[in-house]
């Protein structure tokens, strides 16, 4: 085989490759995108990502052109087998590449600490959920206007009111999981012998998707999270149906129907 033939034979199945990679790509409709955030924390979260993610990409590029070049331009040439000129150390090169990086470093310091302060301070009008790991499901803890709470039935979904910030206190009397909910906020460890807080706010009715970030054993792809965005009043009936869905109505509206008799038989 001639090398031309070879190169472009290299270059169309590099090409299929790439597009083969690209068709795994969903850009909005997949149920765990976060790129599609349906809340405020996820979205700053997103608007975060992309700060840092196009300065990055332009330094991979630059860096990438500048091997390029470099390549190109200092090749062995024919016929010509001298020693090219041997260089040791650029004062200026070598001051600006460390010097540059950090100032990139430093424009984030700002973004980062506001970041990290609004995430670590539960807004004070937040409703507290109280969250289980458990291996292998998770069970959830709502308020009641008594100060005490309740707990809904293992392997339910986590119901919240739409537009409310939901604080959530993370518990594991077992091994390390990790919540996560990807188009309403990034992911915390749920440990055991600790309490950990995060808070997010749904700001789209609908079901959100998410799983068990942390691999705690056998069963942990069992450990799908659901997350209910409701309208307050259903998260209301929600809360008032809790624990045993005893009432007809609690019945209908929020007890899954039997798979066997979804499927009409
Ligand atoms: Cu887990």
């Amino acid at each position: 085989m001639n090398r031309s033939l070879a190169s472009r034979l290299l270059f169309v199945s590099l090409l299929g490759g790439l597009a083969f990679l690209l068709s795994g790509c969903e850009v909005f409709s997949s149920p765990q995108n976060t790129f599609a955030p349906a809340g405020e924390i996820a979205d700053d979260q997103k608007r975060w990502f992309l700060y840092a993610m196009w300065p990055a990409l332009a330094v991979f590029f630059f860096v990438q052109l500048g091997c390029v070049f470099i390549v190109l331009r200092f090749r062995k040439k024919k016929g010509d087998d001298r020693l090219p000129k041997q260089v040791h150390g650029n004062n200026v090169l070598e001051i600006g590449w460390s010097i540059a990086p950090a100032l990139v470093l430093f424009a984030f310091v700002p973004l980062v600490v506001t970041g990290i302060v609004k995430l670590g301070n539960t807004p004070d009008d937040a409703i507290i959920v109280d969250v289980y790991g458990v291996q292998w499901q998770w069970n959830y803890g709502y308020p009641l206007e008594d100060g005490s709470s309740v707990e809904g039935p293992f392997g339910d979904p986590m119901y919240i009111p739409v537009d409310q910030n939901v604080g959530l206190r993370l518990h594991s009397d077992n091994v390390i999981h990790s919540f996560w909910v990807p188009k309403l906020a990034g992911k915390t460890d749920v440990m055991p012998g600790r309490t950990n807080h995060m808070w997010f706010v749904g700001n789209e009715i609908g079901t959100f998707h998410g799983q068990c970030a942390e691999f705690c054993g056998l069963g942990h792809a069992e450990m799908p999270i659901v997350v209910e965005v409701v309208p307050r009043e259903t998260y209301d009936r929600y809360v008032a149906c809790l624990p045993a869905f005893e009432t007809p109505a609690c019945e209908e509206e929020f007890l899954p129907e039997e798979p066997v008799a979804a499927a009409g038989e």
